[in-house]
């Protein structure tokens, strides 16, 4: 008996348990365990019935995904599969927590499936560049039909217990996993109930066979946004060959499409996000075993577009929010914003249709800065100008219980400065979240010269508690996404007063995978704000500046770099502004020229890399993985490109390190030249990776 699978038995029940910590993941150990069980169990003449369950908080979440880099051996997958499914005696499974990729194709090949109410299932590969591997493909489609099969396998996207009973995934819900499947063993065998085979049924395939477009519209639903990878396309592929072929050759086509997956580039890639991920949500540098303080209300200031936002974000994960504002009329205004955008969800059925009163019911919207004095973690979200924060520090020091953690919201400004204001420096610390703040999963959890460690964890966890992805940073200038960013648009403002038209430039920077270009961005944000700063300082941007004096301040505006038509969000471009520009370039004596697409993206992404290398330099940022979730998250970078770190390391440090300098001559701009971090490692012909081991979380 392995030590992660164990079997017992109850009179004529053998009960297998799979113990793998943290998620019961298929190591080639557990499948040998399982295997070893079965056999045993079918081998036992006194066993009539087997169940498959686990222990622990899940159900089997899948393949044990650190495994797919290590060197291939000859895992027991395949045959633990035909054991289960060829077995003479009915196998149960107990499916609780969430059965997940490999876990749900283990109980696709059990005779039988039961689930607890709260359960998930699902086949995710999708998302880390994969296609179930183990059989899903064909059997899934055969279990719940092939348009919902195909929505799954797709898209990656779960369904509940419920929906799995509804669509025959599951034959019934239980109390408990294992009690609930032994039980249901019993039924099977009173009742003489015949062993099922899901590859022996096709019955639920007969209708995609006559009519195609069943699974034509779903797949094309959900590729919808699925730009640039390939693991959405191919698992589309392989659930056709589930409603075209014999079940044996659909298994061929599976496996053929997975190992074309599993050894390329975009998979490891996203592979690596996973981990990332999940890695950036370990604190670095706090005593072991820090809590966080308990946090049962929280309150917002500011219901603007990021407080409304914040506080959606708070109430749709049921923590209430005292809302404040200065005024009535901002107070009402910023509440019926949010009862807008709920409504505008459950119309589109994605919250139910009465989420949105039960979550306006979370809001308290009160008057007055004093009304901080219940809530556990305060947020301010009012305009971004230091002075104005720093008073309302001073406020929060007056007003806010003791203990309470004190965020800023800001996406620049240094927290360090707003803790100064206090008496209670232990307790300030950024929460940058990204606008839409109730769509955008990135919260940067800013750390302070003086945040305690336990108000640090405290906001960390609050951040996803709120399904948000926290990476914590230090302070500086735009903190680690803005900064970088910073660079990019820099750079892209060379380009258009070197005479390539915005269009072009976006162009390039979404053909690489991006969801929007700077000048689509600037739109998106509006350009006015940055006008009016730059009027304050005395700053000129000849070019965006003749947008503003026209009135085009983007898409609030139905024109900026672009013109929008009809309301719509989708940037054109406009001879107007290839007008203005050719004015503004001819003013200044400036001769356009051709710039080649690789050149543009070198000049526009080299310099993003350069900002990473020296917020690692600086401390700024901790790990590589960090900073590539925060691009993943705060700027949609491509999940099958890994994120900005990850990338360069692809392209090689050398050549970026030689591409910087050479831009830096000829475009004589000194800024541009590699920073040190990036050329002794390019100089000792490594990655940033090499920089992640270094640093061990608490
Ligand atoms: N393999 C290895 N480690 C895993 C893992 C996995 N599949 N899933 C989670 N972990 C680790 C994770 O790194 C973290 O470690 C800890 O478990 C808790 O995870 C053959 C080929 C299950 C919904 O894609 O979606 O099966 O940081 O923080 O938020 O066809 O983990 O604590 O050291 O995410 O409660 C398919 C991936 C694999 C599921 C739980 N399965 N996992 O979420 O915890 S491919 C998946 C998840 C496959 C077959 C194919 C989530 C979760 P640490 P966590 P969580």
């Amino acid at each position: 008996m392995s030590k992660v699978v164990k079997l017992e038995r109850r009179d004529v029940i053998a009960i297998v348990t799979v113990n793998n910590p943290p998620v019961n993941a298929l190591s080639a150990a557990v499948e040998g365990g399982i295997l070893e069980c079965i056999n045993a169990a079918i081998d036992d003449s006194k066993v009539m019935a087997v169940t498959l369950t686990c222990a622990g908080r899940t159900f089997i979440a899948g393949a044990d995904i650190t495994e797919f880099d290590k060197l291939p051996k000859a895992s027991a997958w395949n045959d633990l599969l035909a054991a289960i499914e060829n077995s003479p005696k009915p196998i149960v499974a107990g499916i609780h927590g969430t059965a997940l990729g490999g876990g749900l194709e283990l109980a696709l090949v059990c005779h039988f499936r039961v689930a607890i109410n709260d359960a998930k299932l699902g086949l995710p590969e999708v998302k880390l560049g994969l296609l179930p591997g183990g059989g899903g493909t064909q059997r899934l489609p055969r279990a719940v039909g092939p348009e919902l099969a195909a929505r799954m396998i797709v898209s990656g996207d779960p369904i509940s217990a419920t929906e799995a009973l509804k669509f025959g995934l599951i034959d019934e819900l239980v109390e408990a996993s294992e009690t609930g499947s032994e039980a249901f063993a019993r039924k099977v065998l009173a009742e003489k109930r015949p062993l099922r085979k899901l590859r022996d049924d096709s019955s639920k395939l007969a209708a995609a066979k006559a009519d195609r477009s069943i699974i034509t519209n779903a797949v094309a639903s959900m590729t919808r946004r699925a730009r640039g990878l390939e693991a959405p396309f191919a698992a589309a592929e392989a659930v056709r060959a589930a409603v075209d072929l014999p079940f044996e050759e659909g298994l061929k086509k599976e496996r053929e499409l997975f190992r074309k997956l599993v050894g390329g580039d975009q998979s490891k890639a996203q592979r690596y996000a996973f981990f990332a991920e999940r890695e950036a949500k370990k604190v670095v540098g706090i005593p072991e075993g820090t809590k966080p303080r308990l946090v049962e209300r929280v309150a917002i200031i500011g219901a603007g577009t990021m407080g409304g936002g914040i506080g959606m974000s708070f109430a749709n994960a049921g923590i209430p929010v005292t809302l404040i504002e200065m005024g009535e009329e901002q107070l009402k205004r910023g509440m019926r914003v949010m009862q807008k955008n709920w409504e505008a969800s459950a119309a589109r059925g994605g919250i139910p249709a009465d989420a949105p009163a039960k979550c306006m019911a979370m809001i308290n919207g009160m008057v007055g800065i004093e009304n901080v004095r219940d809530a556990d973690l305060v947020i301010e979200a009012v305009f971004e100008m230091m002075a104005v924060k720093k008073e309302i520090f001073v406020q929060l020091d007056q007003f806010a219980k003791p203990g309470a953690v004190l965020a800023s919201n800001t996406s620049y400004l240094n927290i360090d400065e707003m803790a100064n204001e206090t008496k209670r420096p232990q307790d300030v610390l950024g929460m940058h979240f990204f606008s839409p703040a109730n769509v955008m999963k990135l919260c940067e959890i800013v750390r302070a010269a003086k945040t305690a460690p336990d108000a640090l964890v405290t906001a960390v966890t609050l951040a996803r508690k709120i399904a948000k992805v926290p990476v914590v940073v230090g302070v500086c200038d735009g903190f680690v996404g803005n900064r970088m960013l910073d660079q990019r648009d820099k750079q892209a403002q060379k380009l258009l007063f070197e005479g390539v038209l915005p269009q072009q430039i976006d162009a390039v920077v979404t053909q690489f995978g991006l969801p929007m270009g700077p000048f689509a961005m600037s739109d998106l944000v509006g350009l006015d704000g940055a006008w009016r700063s730059r009027k304050r300082m005395g700053i000129k941007s000849e070019i965006e500046d003749a947008l503003c004096e026209a009135g085009r301040f983007g898409q609030k505006a139905g024109k900026g770099y672009y013109r929008y038509e009809g309301g719509s969000r989708a940037p054109l471009p406009d001879p107007e502004v290839e007008k203005l520009i050719a004015e503004t370039l001819r003013r200044l004596g400036r001769k356009p020229h051709a710039v080649g697409d690789d050149e543009m993206l070198e000049r526009m992404m080299y310099p993003v890399i350069n900002a990473g290398a020296l917020i690692l330099e600086e401390g700024i940022g901790t790990r590589p993985g960090d900073i590539d979730v925060v691009w993943l998250y705060g700027f949609g970078w491509p999940i099958y490109r890994g994120g900005p770190m990850y990338w360069a390391d692809q392209v090689g440090l050398n050549r970026i390190a030689d591409r910087l300098a050479f831009y830096a001559k000829k475009t004589n701009d000194p800024s541009l030249e590699p920073v040190s971090l990036l050329k002794r490692l390019a100089a000792e012909g490594k990655g940033f990776a090499t920089l992640a081991s270094a640093v061990k979380a608490a």
